[in-house]
């Protein structure tokens, strides 16, 4: 156990700093083992704080000189411990402070400060990541203009970036060096820096007012024609902000960098964006529709950043749903405009519930706003991210259109330039709708998803539905007590015809754009003008991110499969209507019943009317988490797999003529394009073979599939198939997919996925040969995602082996891991995050997993929050 306890960290706590750095001039001399770094800040104190000491945080760094307006601070002159350096005695108006560090980016296995990427130099500073690159402050609320000059050999590092406009370059025949300007205040966690042998593609975008700008996409040596998609994807992105939001590119040049080794997505840093190379290369015969469309989203995402997250930062890191619900927002908009919104709906619900709604009922449930945490780094949640996002919707749905806009640029106008509270963007929205928000902040600070209880009577004498609403939300660690939120709810009840009747109160009311709102734990509405009992559709597009609690039965959620105008709801009712008959099958210990069912899903799916890329939603089933998640406790995963494997069984043997018909109309042909229809029509295709080969066990048809592709979208698709078939076609496929292969990671990463995913037996053995694979390494992120976090997150019944194997392996795995990238092991850690619910033998195994993580000596303060709070 460890001694020293590590100390939450509270947003009660804030002060603002005593001291504000003006500008920032860093110099930086590469070397992979000892780089030479030479900050000089221009400090004030704060006029709106006492100044006091000046404090300066500092991690993994060499401190070689010290001097304040050019006089040298000797040792006995400052004090230096655990990561802190204090200077007590500074001059009481500005100075000047030089700092001189060496740091060793060879040897930085954890990814944050400076570090090598394959021969590649590059930065991660969030969340506090600059702290190991020089002395600072490193808080959000520190925004500084900053120069950066670099130097490096020519010949192995010819690439010299930073941030902003590159203002001078030169050197002589073997070293050189590039100097960079970015006129706009940042906070230290957007700094970044990129130094390499780099291929590069490149383009112009002339902004909304006439401005050009270069765009460049930079990615290993022989891939840049793999980095098309990505650019072109930007330019949609960039001409998206200017049309939805008014938000035009501010500086003379856009950046992005790929390189291998990242501890997550990508990096939204001022001009410079740093990506996990899995999200910007792209050719057909590598990466699959859904690669592409992540690539797209990820690409605007961190485009979006440059206003809502740098023009206008973050205060203090508890407010990191400020930058990001709000981009995730803008993102998914985005998505929505240049692809299907209904379809992209479902994903993002289908998102929530699998990775939010399990953090909100789990130990580790944190509200949108957290109120402390011990490392930041563990709150890059779905919670902040997903239903911070969710939270903005509800925000713009309930004040309306127009004022949500009109609150945008409030915000804009107001803070650009400055660091920012949830509470400052709110009073932004609450001044343009002209309107007290206070209830609504709710939503920023309590933890949980409500769960909205719905009654409906029907009364035939008076003609009247009278609707009764019950809202609740059940306590999280450290919040017993809950208060009822503010819910725009849309609704619609959906007449004999299939036509939805018009929302009319009994009192006269109207419901503009079917939405009626829900302030208090109990509301009763009686809808007048109904003759008969209609269906009822709530929460049409998922309005409100709640768990609706409503009797269904069989006969009406078919009857909303068909008719629903809202196409979320129709989804949603085949979904509901699946999930219940696996949850009875469990419950009952027998096979589901597929009749209706299947029928329903059968018309649906041959519904020429109807998107084909909605189509293949509609015949993806709840998930295994999904249906554990439904049962809420005594979980047995063996049983619900399989539930699940034999209702799929089912449906592909009663609709395989169906199916089949599906195969043939929607296979695309002529050249691959990863646009949204062609990707929509390969979805429904493999979808309905997926249905067909779960009915028939066809393992030769789902090779020859693999033998027939033409893209990785449909090869993924046969490999997904016959990873769960026990075959020699499996191991054939699996082998010659490798060999194809084996000299492109992001591909082995599919392939040590798709193992790893497998519902076999013998996959946790596999898993543990992948591991000694020469393909495999644990200091890449993206290998033990693929491997290792495919395995413990993405494959619910072999994880939670009854023999307790495969939560002993992950805790054996985190604690090895821990030693260089806590990050990624923490975040690994995760998979625990439902052990509650399970069966008491599932339970007891995987608190003892937990435990011993916790218990160990020199884990890291990522890993001990998790596991902790995991156990609490
Ligand atoms: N802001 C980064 C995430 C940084 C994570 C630090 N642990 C990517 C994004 O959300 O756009
Ligand atoms: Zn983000």
């Amino acid at each position: 156990m460890r001694t020293d306890t590590p100390q939450p960290i509270r947003l009660s706590d804030y002060t603002p700093p005593g001291h504000l750095i003006d500008t920032i001039d860093l110099d930086f001399v590469l070397d992979a083992e000892r780089t030479r770094v030479t900050a000089r800040f221009e400090v004030r104190p704060n006029p709106e704080a006492p100044a006091g000491a000046l404090s300066l945080k500092g991690e993994a760094l060499t401190l070689e000189r010290l001097t304040i307006d050019g006089r040298e601070i000797a040792a006995g002159d400052y004090d230096l411990k655990d990561g802190e350096l204090t200077l007590s005695n500074v001059p009481a108006g500005p100075f000047t402070l030089e700092i001189e560090t060496v740091v060793a980016p060879a040897a930085n296995r954890e990814l944050t400060g400076l570090y090598l990427s394959n021969g590649v130099y590059c930065t991660q500073c969030e969340a506090e990541g600059f702290r190991r690159i020089t002395f600072h402050p490193d808080r959000p609320d520190v925004l500084s203009v900053y120069t950066t000059r670099i130097e490096a050999p020519r010949a192995s590092v010819p690439v010299l970036l930073s941030n902003g406009n590159l203002v001078d370059q030169g050197g002589d025949g073997e070293r050189h060096f590039a100097v960079w300007h970015d006129p706009f205040p940042k906070p230290s966690y957007l700094f970044a820096l990129v130094g390499g042998d780099l291929a590069m593609v490149s383009d112009t975008f002339t902004t909304m007012s006439g401005r050009k700008v270069g765009l460049r996409v930079y990615v290993e040596q022989g891939k840049a024609e793999r980095a098309r998609y990505a650019l072109e994807a930007l330019k949609r992105a960039m001409r998206w902000d200017e049309t939805a939001f008014g938000r035009e590119y501010d500086l003379e040049l856009f950046m992005i960098v790929a390189v291998s080794d990242f501890n997550m997505g990508a990096m939204e840093n001022k001009g410079l964006n740093v990506f996990n190379d899995r999200y910007i290369l792209a050719s057909p015969e590598t990466a699959t529709d859904t690669d592409h469309a992540n690539i797209e989203a990820v690409i605007a995402h961190e485009y979006f950043h440059n206003w809502t997250g740098n023009r206008i930062t973050c205060r203090d890191w508890f407010q990191l749903c400020l930058k990001e619900g709000l981009t995730v927002f803008r993102d998914q908009e985005f998505t929505s405009t240049v692809r299907s919104r209904p379809v992209k709906r479902i994903g993002d619900v289908r998102t929530l519930r699998n990775q939010q709604f399990p953090e909100d009922s789990g130990p580790l449930a944190h509200p949108v706003r957290p109120s402390s945490y011990i490392e930041i780094n563990n709150f890059y949640t779905a919670t902040v991210y997903e239903k911070g996002a969710e939270v903005i919707r509800v925000l713009k749905t309930l004040i309306g259109e127009d004022a949500f806009a009109a609150g945008m640029n409030l915000y804009f106008a107001r803070h650009d330039g400055r660091a920012a509270t949830v509470e400052d963007f709110i009073a932004c929205m609450a001044e343009a709708a002209g309107r007290d928000l206070t209830q609504f902040m709710l939503w920023y600070t309590q933890a949980g998803t409500p769960r909205l209880k719905v009654e409906a009577h029907h009364d035939a004498v008076a003609g009247t539905l009278t609707l009764d609403f019950e809202q609740s939300t059940a306590a999280t660690p450290g919040q017993s007590e809950k208060h009822a939120l503010v819910m725009p709810l849309a609704l619609g009840l959906i007449g004999e015809d299939g036509r939805d009747i018009a929302l009319r109160g009994d009192d006269g009311r109207v419901f503009d754009r079917g939405i009626v709102e829900l302030t208090g734990e109990r509301t009763r509405i009686v809808f007048a003008g109904v003759a008969s009992p209609p269906v009822l559709s709530i929460n049409r597009g998922f309005s409100v991110p709640v768990d609706v609690i409503f009797e269904r039965s069989e006969a009406d959620l078919v009857f909303a499969m068909g008719h629903d105008r809202d196409p979320f709801n129709r989804w949603q009712a085949g979904q509901t209507a699946a999930s219940a008959l696996m949850i009875a099958a469990v419950a009952g210990g027998k096979a589901p019943d597929a009749g209706p069912f299947a029928d329903a899903l059968g018309l649906a799916l041959a519904d020429a009317s109807l998107d084909p890329a909605f189509r293949a939603e509609v015949a993806r089933l709840p998930s295994e988490p999904d249906i554990g998640r439904e049962i809420g406790k005594d979980v047995d995963t063996d049983s619900i797999h399989r539930v699940r494997s034999e209702l799929r069984a089912r449906i592909g043997r009663r609709l395989a003529a169906v199916l089949d018909d599906l195969v043939v109309r929607h296979t695309p042909r002529g050249p691959y394009s990863p646009d949204a229809e062609s990707a929509g029509n390969r979805a429904l295709a493999n979808a309905a073979l997926d249905l067909i080969c779960a009915g028939s066990g066809d393992a030769a048809r789902a090779l020859s599939h693999f033998d027939a592709a033409g893209n990785m979208t449909d090869r993924m698709a046969a490999l997904t198939i016959l990873k769960d078939l026990d075959c020699p076609e499996r191991e054939d496929a699996l082998a010659r997919f490798y060999e194809m292969f084996a000299g492109d990671s992001l591909v082995v990463d599919k392939w040590l996925a798709l193992q790893a995913a497998s519902s076999l037996d013998g996959t946790l053995e596999t898993v543990r040969g992948l591991m000694r694979h020469p393909a495999f390494t644990i200091d890449n992120p993206n290998r033990v995602r693929a491997l290792v976090g495919t395995f413990a997150m993405a494959n619910q019944v072999r994880f939670n082996a009854a023999d307790g194997a495969g939560y002993d392996f992950l805790a054996d795995f985190v604690l090895d891991l821990d030693r260089h990238n806590r990050q990624v092991a923490a975040r690994l850690l995760g998979a625990f995050k439902s052990w509650r619910i399970l069966e008491a033998g599932r339970r007891s195994l995987a608190a003892a997993a937990l435990t011993r993580v916790a218990e160990s000596d020199h884990i890291s303060k990522d890993v001990y929050e998790i596991a902790t709070k995991s156990l609490q």
